[in-house]
C-alpha cells in the first residue's frame, strides 16, 4: 500500500477522539458523534480522514495504550467499513497495528519512530503508508526543546536520520511521507522559515504533509490567541493555498471544505501557468 497520490494537493480532516486537544477537544468523543463528523468531511472533500486518540497539545500527559485503542478503534472501524480513506494518529505500533487491521490505509506518527521502536519494524511488515514527523520529545516537555541553528536545515537532518532508520528497518521510500512537525517543539515564529522553504524539504524527495490547522503560530499572527481556535480557520486556508502551490502532498486541516478550495484554486492557478509556459 503505498502513499495515495492525485493530481492535487490532498486534503486531511482531522479527527480527534480525545476529551483535551487543543481544538476539537471532547467535540467528538462519543463514537456516533465521531463517525458522523468523519463522514461530513468526506463528503465536504477530505480525501483522508485522520483518527487520534490522544492529544499531542504542548503540556499534555500520555493515555494508555488500552485508553486509545477504545477512543480510536470503534470509530477507525466504522468510517473505514463505509468506505473511508482513514489514517490513524499514533505513536504507538499496537494501535497502528490494530487501526490497520481495522482499515486504516496510512499510520500518521507524530514521532517518526522515536516513541516507540517497534513501530517501523511493524510498518515495514504491513507495508502501510507512513507519516514520520518532526520530533524530538513527548508533549510533557516539546516547548523547551525549540533550539535550532538554521532550523530548515535541522529539520532536514534530523527527518534525514528517521529515513534512514526506516530504511534500515525494511520501510520502503514509496510509504513514506515527511513532516516538519508544525508546533511540535516548535514555539514562536519558528514554524514560518519551514513552510516559507518548503521546497527544501521537497528537495529530498519524499511527500510533505503540512499540519498548520489552528495552531499558536497563526493565531499569535493573527492576534487571535484568546479566541476560539476556530477563529484562525481562514489563516489556515492561507497556508494550504501557499502550501499546495508549493507542491505540498496535503494539507493536514480541522475545516475541510475550505481547505479543499483553497487546494483546487492553487491546482487552477497551477495548470494555467503550465499552459502558459507551452505557448
Ligand atoms: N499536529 C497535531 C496532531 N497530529 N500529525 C501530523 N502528521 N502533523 C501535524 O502537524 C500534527 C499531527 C496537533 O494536534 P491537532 O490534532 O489538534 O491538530
Amino acid at each position: 500500500m503505498g502513499v495515495p497520490r492525485a493530481d492535487r494537493t490532498l486534503v486531511m480532516g482531522v479527527l480527534n477522539v480525545t476529551p483535551d486537544s487543543f481544538s476539537d477537544g471532547g467535540r467528538w468523543g462519543c463514537v456516533d458523534a465521531a463517525v458522523a463528523h468523519g463522514t461530513a468531511m468526506v463528503a465536504a472533500g477530505a480525501d483522508l480522514v485522520d483518527v487520534g486518540g490522544e492529544s499531542t497539545r504542548p503540556g499534555a500527559g500520555r493515555v494508555s495504550e488500552a485508553e486509545e485503542v477504545r477512543r480510536v478503534l470503534p470509530v477507525v472501524t466504522a468510517l473505514a467499513s463505509a468506505g473511508a480513506a482513514v489514517s490513524v494518529d499514533t505513536m504507538r505500533s499496537a494501535v497502528a497495528a490494530a487501526a490497520v487491521d481495522a482499515g486504516a490505509v496510512l499510520v500518521n506518527d507524530v514521532s517518526g519512530g522515536l516513541a516507540d521502536p517497534r513501530m517501523h519494524p511493524l510498518v515495514a511488515d504491513l507495508g502501510v503508508a507512513y507519516v514520520a514527523m518532526h520530533w524530538r520529545g513527548h508533549a510533557d516537555r516539546m516547548d523547551t526543546l525549540d533550539r535550532y541553528g538554521d532550523i530548515v536545515a535541522d529539520v532536514r537532518a534530523e527527518l534525514a536520520a528517521r529515513v534512514a532508520a526506516m530504511r534500515a528497518a525494511g520501510i520502503a521510500d514509496q510509504q513514506v511521507v515527511l513532516d516538519p512537525g508544525l508546533g511540535f517543539a516548535k514555539t514562536g515564529t519558528s514554524c514560518w522559515p519551514l513552510l516559507a522553504r518548503l521546497d527544501e524539504l521537497l528537495a529530498d524527495g519524499f511527500p510533505v504533509l503540512v499540519g498548520a490547522s489552528r495552531k499558536r503560530f497563526l493565531g499569535t499572527l493573527v492576534d487571535r490567541c484568546d479566541g476560539p481556535p476556530s477563529d484562525r480557520d481562514a489563516a489556515t486556508v492561507a497556508v494550504s493555498a501557499l502550501a499546495a502551490a508549493a507542491g505540498a502532498w496535503a494539507v493536514r486541516v480541522h475545516e475541510v471544505r475550505s481547505s479543499v478550495d483553497a487546494v483546487r484554486v492553487a491546482q487552477a492557478w497551477q495548470a494555467a501557468r503550465d499552459d502558459g509556459k507551452k505557448r
